[in-house]
């Protein structure tokens, strides 16, 4: 492979280090972040280090310089991964996927939309107008489900609280037809609380800071966040995004994707709805619950188009269905009422961010396509997900982050193994294998049936009667005292840094994380109680009543047992594993250099964990006990023909194979090499650094030649 950068950047590809070492990896990785190279490749997968500063190398001449062309011809790149997912899927009707990983903070958003960007930019050449019009929709997606989504974190100001697999559908011409937007478990738990020094979804900072004053006042809004109780916590706390210039942003973007001004008003009132009913207080004497402040309720009731008094009940009363079939009415605890309000304002931020998604998929979706008349539908998948995270305190949704992690890390093993495997077996070359840690184990330790954590966690909640988070904690200590990657303070009593009630721990394969239980069943259960439901079925907002159609079932018909939160998230993670599985992978795996954002600070403590967890230097000696390189005889040809007497300008061999033969015994590496059933492969680069030198050397004279041969000289 020829070095494409001087060699003051490092190796541009980490198989070419001349040991694979933890010491030369970092070495490499540093010199190249210090350098302002970001990107570095294992074969084809790309490494990436968060820059944390605008790097001129995303516009419109790189993209030109990318375009069409091989991995090994420019500079490590996400634009080169790009081009090889488009023309994988494009020359051999693959469907292809760009999966993004690394903790958060790391840079997969971003890195999803210059890939987003990319494929855009260099599809349509024709610039047909529907074809346009779709990118666009693609493109404008982004801002809106950032809006909505994520959120500023301890560990990222632009932090996404939901995972995204976007599938972009491609015609037989290779331009973009439409696409289709899968959402996975929104943080919703953030709509009423956030941690210190953190916020709330950008949508309300950005309504807000960016709403008009006629906008606020028709929605009887204040223009501060600190005086909504869902909203304080953030209101002071900076971030690098401009909430006003956003608003206009996302309200531009959601008029693009055609969103009507109905539609895109009752999104701005439902958000409206949410903070007034944060700061909706309940007071209690002995004998009953009441709203403090009926006037709030009042507004919320106008901003839904709801009844106000049924509104009003709905926060004070459950109707309940006894076990004589009688339906009565029963009045909360305050604290009953409390956890109602939240648990309504959490829902309708979650049905509202789930009605979008599913409206833009409505605008995107591939419609009329017939594989008859216009060839074979193909589609590049790109995985932007939450990445592995570790808080002060971590809870549910840290739980089924880092689950989602442990799943992609699991992806990644099988693949790259799989793929190796599979191709030295296809083509006839004995294989030898590399140890790596399977992290199968953590997986199995939350999710195998009636074994893991999420089976203890769902019988507790099926368990009628009161069970406490503490119970369960100890029943999964029971159950799971044996694992090697499970612990509590009970299992280990000298570990100060656990409470006996409250912490486990897992093992994870990225580190070590304690959870805090408290809140666990309730977030499993995600109760709501069926009055709120109703109550929206029954509003006169058409856009609402769309999102709550299981609020028109009656109380006696609802399911008694629904599939637990947990639960559900590991089903949608397993089937996004799958979907994953049948399309030909491509890899980003992002680091983040330093916790401080810095630009310029290269942690390389931090950074050789996340090398190590992320199995990067396997990855290397995978490529490289292999053989790192491997191209078709024909490519090879193509290439290094002119370096030999025998393929020049023609050979006469019976194959293409024996013909590379004839270079390779010229050149006399033979031993560095072996030969597939229709590749090449070289296990060291020294060999393609001689070939390629040798062409370098070649090429001048032969242009010489040429251009004599041109002017009629010869
Ligand atoms: P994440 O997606 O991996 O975290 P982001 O993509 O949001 O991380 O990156 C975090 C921040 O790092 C961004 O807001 C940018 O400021 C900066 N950054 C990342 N990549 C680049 C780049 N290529 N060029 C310039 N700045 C960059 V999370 O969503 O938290 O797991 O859940
Ligand atoms: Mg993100």
């Amino acid at each position: 492979m020829a070095e494409l950068e001087g060699l003051e950047f490092g190796k541009s590809d980490f198989v070419l280090l001349d040991e694979v070492t933890m010491e030369q990896f970092m070495e490499n990785l540093k010199l190249r972040f210090e350098k302002g190279r970001i990107y570095t490749y294992i074969g084809e997968v790309v490494v990436s280090v968060n820059p944390y500063r605008q790097m001129d190398i995303y516009g419109n001449d790189t993209i030109a310089a990318y375009r069409g062309r091989e991995l090994y011809e420019n500079p490590p790149h996400l634009y080169a991964v790009s081009d090889a997912a488009y023309k994988a899927m494009k020359r051999r009707a693959k469907d292809t996927c760009i999966v993004i990983s690394g903790e958060s903070g790391a840079g997969k958003t971003e890195a999803s939309k210059y890939i987003m960007q990319y494929i855009a930019a260099i599809t349509n050449p024709s610039q047909r107008a529907e074809v346009e019009s779709v990118k666009n929709v693609l493109l404008k997606s982004n801002c809106v489900l950032e809006a909505f989504g994520n959120a500023k974190t301890n560990r990222n100001d632009n932090s996404s609280r939901f995972g995204k697999y976007m599938d972009i559908n491609f015609n037989f011409n290779g331009d973009p037809t439409g696409g289709h937007i899968n959402n996975y478990l929104l943080e919703k738990s953030r709509v009423v609380q956030q941690q210190e020094g953190e916020r709330n979804f950008h949508s309300f900072y950005q309504l807000l800071r960016g709403g008009s004053d006629d906008m606020l006042r028709s929605f009887h809004l204040q223009s501060d966040p600190a005086v909504y109780a869902y909203t304080k916590e953030g209101a002071a706390t900076a971030t690098s995004n401009n909430d006003r210039s956003s608003h206009r942003a996302v309200m531009s973007a959601l008029e693009v994707i055609g969103f009507s001004k109905e539609e895109i008003n009752s999104v701005c009132q439902i958000l409206a709805s949410i903070l007034l009913l944060g700061n909706v207080q309940f007071e209690s004497d002995s004998e009953s619950v009441q709203i403090r402040g009926l006037e709030a309720v009042g507004h919320i009731a106008e901003l839904t188009a709801t009844d106000p008094e049924g509104l009003g009940k709905s926060l004070l009363f459950r109707t309940v269905a006894t076990g004589g079939g009688d339906v009565i009415e029963k009045g909360h605890t305050e604290q009953q009422a409390c956890f109602g309000r939240d648990a309504f304002a959490k829902a309708l931020y979650d049905r509202l961010f789930g009605w979008i998604v599913g409206r833009i998929n409505s605008v995107i979706e591939v419609k009329d396509y017939n594989p008859v008349l216009h060839g074979k539908n193909t589609v590049i998948g790109v995985l932007d997900i939450y990445g592995f995270e570790i808080f002060e305190n971590n809870s549910f949704e840290q739980f089924c982050i880092n689950y989602c992690n442990e799943k992609l890390q699991q992806l990644f093993i099988e693949v790259i193994l799989r793929q190796e495997q599979g191709e030295y077996q296809r083509e006839g070359i004995t294989w030898r294998h590399i140890d790596y840690f399977n992290n199968q184990i953590i997986v199995d330790l939350v999710e195998q049936p009636h074994k893991g954590i999420i089976s203890i966690l769902d019988e507790a909640c099926l368990t009628v009667g009161k069970i406490t988070d503490t119970v369960c904690l100890d029943s999964m200590n029971t159950k799971l005292v044996q694992h090697p990657h499970y612990t509590s303070r009970k299992l280990s009593p000298t570990d100060k840094t656990m409470d006996f009630q409250k912490h486990f721990r897992i093992r994870h394969y990225a580190g070590d994380v304690t959870y805090s239980v408290e809140g666990f069943l309730d977030k499993n259960k995600d109760l709501l109680f069926q009055d709120f439901k109703r109550l929206m079925y029954n509003s006169s907002n058409p856009v609402l009543r769309e999102m709550w159609p299981d609020g028109q079932l009656s109380i006696t018909e609802v399911t008694k047992r629904p599939l637990t939160a947990a639960t559900l998230f590991k089903n949608s993670i397993v089937a996004l594993v799958d979907k994953l599985a049948c399309k030909e992978p491509y890899y980003v795996r992002c680091i983040k250099p330093n916790e401080m954002k810095s630009a310029v600070l290269f942690d390389d403590a931090r950074c050789q964990h996340q090398v190590a967890y992320l199995g990067l230097l396997e990855n290397v000696m995978v490529r490289r006990a292999g053989f790192a390189y491997r191209q078709p005889y024909a490519r090879v040809l193509q290439r290094y023909k002119m370096t030999c007497e025998y393929t020049w300008p023609n050979h006469l061999m019976a194959s293409d194979r024996q013909a590379v033969e004839a270079i390779v015994n010229h050149y006399g590496f033979q031993d560095d090499v072996a030969y597939g059933h229709t590749k090449l492969f070289v296990r060291t680069p020294r060999s393609l650094f001689a070939l390629e030198q040798e062409r370098a050397a070649v090429i001048p004279i032969l242009v010489l030649f040429l251009q004599k041969v041109w002017r009629g000289a010869l």
